[in-house]
């Protein structure tokens, strides 16, 4: 399996994560895509090849113009308010205030383009947002053009990212940003299956009401998990896309047993859709081990998700999203793809 990668996805190298009231070294950090690589390589996966540039026009295709604007600029910004530390949002247009007047400063902008404050905004976040979604688009494009399964080793993740909000170490949405290349090319359909442990907010708001999406997330209940405001099961779609979101809420604990009925559910659901291609929002944070969630998926677990996906026999892109335990983000991450390759 082809597998895209990119240096430059490691010049986001943030400082400060703000996590249970103190500021911590980011558990999202280049190293990950260092040890899923390595393991790449081990298993001798396939040829690691760069990704070509598509500039912004895919983003703006799922993105605001004056977000995409604001991540490009914010760091420039912050440092000439005279601003120390990492970019971090400390205020937000909550239900008690106003939301249609957008700040001239940067602190007021902060708080409008997140919706969480745990993810700061450092040197080369832009630079790094980039050359993922630039990941995400060759994968997504090989898979098109050839057929075969891919892999994008992206990094910053994208699920969280919605249309005009950054967080939850997300800000661009790659896999959304990669659908809506493959419909502009003429794919009918396509099916984002989100298998990370938090639910993809990002992802099922940019399609919420549109049918050419089949957006399937298998996540912790927002009810106790990030991001809490979004993932509940009674959140199918709207107007168009009425049926084509579909939540699977599971509780803290949840072991593959059950996990895995909720994805046989998701992959018959896709199958019935018509999808023509299957993106995978590929965390693999269910695991076990993983130091911010809480399902129960064992490494080899992952091997046989990858062979439940193969059965679908649709057209196949592997976007990275979470996963932090990491020793093991690199064997789980590639279980999925050597499970998939093993069945297909
Ligand atoms: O949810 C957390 C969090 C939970 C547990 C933690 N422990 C036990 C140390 C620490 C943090 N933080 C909020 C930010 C979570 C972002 C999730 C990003 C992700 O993987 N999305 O798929
Ligand atoms: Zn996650």
């Amino acid at each position: 399996m082809l597998t895209f990668h990119s240096d430059d996805t490691g010049r986001r190298r943030a400082r400060t994560e703000l996590d249970e009231g103190r500021l911590v070294t980011p558990y999202e950090c280049p190293e990950r895509v260092e040890l899923v690589l390595r393991r790449v390589h081990e298993v001798s996966l396939g040829e690691v090849r760069a990704p070509e540039t598509f500039g912004l026009e895919p983003v703006l295709a799922v993105h605001d113009s004056g977000y995409v604007d604001f991540i490009a600029r914010c760091w420039d910004d912050w440092c000439a308010a005279g601003h120390g530390g990492e970019a971090i949002p400390t205020i937000w247009p909550t239900r008690a205030m106003r939301d249609d007047i957008i700040p001239e400063h940067i602190d007021g902008r902060l708080g409008y383009y997140a919706l969480a404050a745990e993810t700061s905004i450092c040197e080369g976040t832009f630079e790094a947002a980039m050359a993922s979604k630039d990941i995400a688009l060759s994968a997504v494009r090989h898979t098109l053009s050839s057929g075969e399964p891919c892999f994008g080793l992206c990094r910053p993740p994208g699920h969280h990212a919605a249309t005009d909000q950054f967080g939850g170490y997300c800000f661009f949405n790659n896999a959304a940003i990669a659908a809506q290349h493959a419909l502009d090319r003429g794919v009918g359909r396509v099916a984002v299956l989100d298998v990370d442990f938090h639910h993809g907010n990002g992802t099922q708001q940019i399609f919420y009401e549109r049918d050419d999406v089949l957006f399937a997330s298998l996540h912790g209940d927002p009810r106790t998990c990030f991001p809490y405001f979004l993932g509940h099961a009674d959140e199918t779609g709207r107007e168009r896309g009425e049926g084509f979101n579909l939540n699977y809420p599971m509780a803290p604990g949840t072991d593959f047993a059950a996990w895995s009925l909720a994805l046989g559910d998701a992959l018959e659901r896709i199958r019935d859709a018509g999808c023509e291609l299957l993106v995978v929002s590929l965390g693999v944070d269910a695991f076990e081990h993983d130091p911010i969630s809480a399902f129960k998926l064992t490494s080899d677990d992952f091997t046989a998700l990858g062979r439940r996906l193969a059965d679908l026999g649709l057209p196949t892109t592997f976007l990275l999203e979470g996963g932090y335990a990491v020793e093991e983000i690199g064997i789980n991450a590639v279980n999925v793809l050597t499970g998939f390759e093993a069945a297909r």
